[in-house]
């Protein structure tokens, strides 16, 4: 077998945080507190938390520098033109708005573009993106390559879009239906799988055929290059950044969560050239966010994301980033736990229902990996399956579930070092071991939207 590298931290730690551990008695006392759903548990009281790589990056000396020019002016401020000048030179399109956060550039698009009864196509939408067409009285709809449902296939871009699917969808509904087709990279509920720039390309010629506007969902935007570098033919003697304004040359615009690829702690932002749309979403922002040259945001977090955004593109950072999960994932692999292969940019994802084969797919298999390795190790994850995205489908009908039942381990940026994320693999390895003693759960109460977030369970 391959020996499996522990990877080489790019940086050094100049600030550290405390970890703090707790017993396994008060780990327990805290998931019947929270209803068996690790969103409410205290940060302070999780040892690794792989919850998500949103918002969790450790920020460089350069952003924390740049966080003391803040211009907290109301209009205007002087690092709204940082960050427009930074968004522009690697995508390229003239408006730069930014928002709080990736969800609040979804509401302020969508809200200003679509209506009830329209489709938007996209490979997988994520959680909140689905959210945001769906509370519209839109469509959400997912056309993802076959590969990207199949966790053992070696596909390179497995967050491709299937372009025939594509097709048949705007055939079928009318492209008068469509107001635009989001891509979205890496494809995160497809375990942060990238999108190959030939499929950007033929996807953007099927949207220009129709005449559809074709926008990113641009979260994960560096590692998608990065990835494109090291796995497609033809670009790997260009660099990141010409790859990644590549991919957005193909596109009219992009919704983006600095808490991704950013490398910031708050920020997002809508890009694109449309003038009648950006005075639209302009308009709606002034309403919920804020000005159009702050959106929600301080003049520090402005300039943080403004130098946050071309330090996602450092190919030694990267290169790290991507082996980091790599690390972990092999660990993982070499030990016979099921994952989902190849190994994302920003996580790890595990085959909950192959780990817990026990368990059927109506007792969340995926939530109760989560709860357990909680309770036994500290260890926070997150459920990517059956309550993120499962779904009753009428009245006192079954409920749906998506095609995978994954557990992501997801790596926050900057933050964790190797010895880290060995502990991780030895907990899970070792949880492995006792996997017969984890029980399913049911659900005792939920929210209409985005039930993950506060749901409460029972375990059975
Ligand atoms: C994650 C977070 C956010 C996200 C995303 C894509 C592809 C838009 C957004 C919204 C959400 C999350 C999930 C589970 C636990 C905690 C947080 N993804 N598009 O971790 O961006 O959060 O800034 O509103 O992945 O993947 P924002």
């Amino acid at each position: 077998m391959a020996e499996i590298k522990m990877p080489f931290e790019p940086f050094r730690i100049k600030v550290v945080e405390p970890i703090r551990t707790t017993t396994r008695r008060e780990r327990e006392a805290l998931l019947k507190q929270s209803g068996y759903n690790i969103f409410g548990v205290p940060a302070e009281k999780v040892t690794i938390d792989l919850l998500t790589d949103s918002g969790t990056s450790a920020m460089s000396d350069e952003q924390w520098a740049g966080m003391m020019t803040g211009d907290e002016s109301y209009a205007g401020a002087r690092n709204f033109f940082h960050l427009e000048k930074a968004v522009q030179s690697i995508f390229g399109f003239t408006h730069v708005i930014p928002t709080h956060q990736g969800r609040a550039a979804e509401r302020v698009l969508f809200g200003s573009v679509l209506k009830k009864g329209d489709i938007v196509p996209n490979n997988i939408h994520f959680d909140t993106t689905r959210a945001n067409v769906e509370v519209l009285g839109a469509k959400a709809m997912d056309f993802a390559r076959d590969e990207a449902y199949d966790p053992d296939s070696g596909h390179p871009f497995k967050g491709d879009m299937d372009p025939d699917k594509l097709k048949r969808c705007i055939e079928s509904k009318g492209p008068g239906r469509i107001p635009l087709v989001l891509m979205t990279v890496t494809n995160n509920s497809g375990g942060g799988q990238p999108v190959s720039l030939r499929n950007i390309k033929d996807i953007s010629e099927v949207c220009a055929h129709y005449d559809i506007p074709f926008f990113f969902d641009a979260c994960r935007f560096a590692e998608n290059a990065f990835f494109i570098k090291k796995r497609e033919k033809g670009y790997e003697k260009k660099s990141v950044l010409e790859i990644a304004q590549e991919m957005f040359s193909y596109a009219d615009g992009a919704t983006m969560s600095g808490k991704k690829d950013a490398l910031v702690n708050i920020g997002g932002f809508v890009t694109l050239d449309d003038d009648a749309w950006a005075e639209r979403i302009k308009n709606a922002l002034i309403i919920s966010e804020g000005f159009p040259t702050y959106g929600g945001l301080a003049g520090r977090d402005l300039e943080a994301m403004a130098r946050g955004i071309g330090e996602a593109l450092d190919e030694g950072y990267l290169e790290h980033r991507t082996a980091q999960a790599a690390y972990l994932g092999g660990l993982l692999d070499q030990a016979g736990i099921p994952v989902f292969k190849p190994f994302g940019g920003h996580a790890v994802y595990i085959l909950a229902d192959r780990f817990l084969p026990h368990i059927p797919r109506k007792k969340y298999p995926g939530w109760a990996l989560t709860v357990a390795l909680y309770r036994e190790y500290g260890i926070r994850a997150v459920e990517i399956g059956g309550v993120m995205f499962g779904s009753k489908t009428g009245r006192g009908r079954e409920e749906a579930y998506p095609e995978l039942e994954m557990v992501r381990l997801a790596i926050p940026r900057r933050v964790y070092t190797g010895a880290h994320l060995q502990f991780v693999a030895e907990a899970l390895i070792e949880l492995h071991k006792h996997r017969d003693k984890i029980r399913g759960l049911r659900i005792v109460r939920e929210s209409p939207f985005l039930r993950h977030f506060t749901a409460r369970l029972e375990e059975l």
